[in-house]
């Protein structure tokens, strides 16, 4: 008798249970909304910070050229004591999608790379984003990367344009595009402009095998392209 009493209650509060659990995740209005909150303050707070940290660092050598140690010691105090807003990781995991282009330099071999790409996402033939002539640091000893930051959207494929390159043979190490912290583009198809000599070492398929030693390679003198399908 009592369970059959209770038992109105007790499938209402399971319902309950059962409704709420649909909603135990963070919406993602919050989780988006939060993302361009933080982005905000920090594209305000970054020029500020900079600015200053600029100004300290060249305190500081001028109080060291002075010889007055003390005052050069109590400087870099200060820069230790400062937030590292380039770095913030809550600022980076606010859902901000990125895209990282790793830079290749012909392993080693110094006489291949990459200066400036444009960056540009679609959903199938139509454009969404892009970003134009985006400077990627090379290094003849070093692997290098740039980062460029996008707004969350939807989009299904990534292209990236080699417009300037070191003695006019370009390439590329590695393509991520990194949405909610997962690389969408990792061993996503791609199909790229041409191909150095169509070497086989040198495919398309080089920019997303998440192996930065491996690398894509344009035929010289010869600007061209790569397209990266997303992952959804
Ligand atoms: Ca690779």
């Amino acid at each position: 008798m009592l369970m059959k009493k209770y038992a109105p209650m007790a499938s209402l509060l399971l319902g309950l249970a059962a409704s709420f659990s649909c909603f135990s995740a963070e919406p993602a209005e919050l989780t988006s909304a939060r993302g361009n909150y933080q982005k905000q303050i920090k594209t305000l707070t970054d020029p500020v910070n900079a600015r200053y940290l600029a100004y300290l660092e060249s305190l500081k050598k001028s109080l060291g050229a002075k010889g007055d140690l003390d005052g050069a010691l109590a400087v870099q105090k200060e820069i230790d004591s400062l937030p590292a807003p380039a770095t913030t990781k809550a600022a980076e995991n606010a859902g901000s999608d990125k895209i990282v282009i790793w830079n290749q330099n012909n392993g080693g071999k110094a006489d291949r790379g990459t200066k400036k790409v444009s960056v540009s996402l679609w959903v199938g033939s139509r454009e969404v984003w892009n970003k134009k002539f985006v400077h990627i640091d090379w290094d003849p000893t070093k692997q290098t990367k740039v980062e460029i930051l996008v707004p969350t959207m939807t989009a299904d494929k990534l292209r990236v344009q080699v417009t300037e390159t070191v003695n006019d043979r370009g390439g590329l190490a590695e393509i991520e595009f990194f949405r909610g912290g997962r690389n969408v583009a990792a061993k996503g198809a791609a199909t790229v402009s041409a191909v150095w000599e169509n070497s086989p070492k040198h495919m398309g398929s080089m920019l997303t095998d998440g192996d930065m030693a491996t690398w894509w390679l344009l035929p010289d003198n010869q600007e061209g392209w790569a397209e990266i399908m997303l992952a959804p």
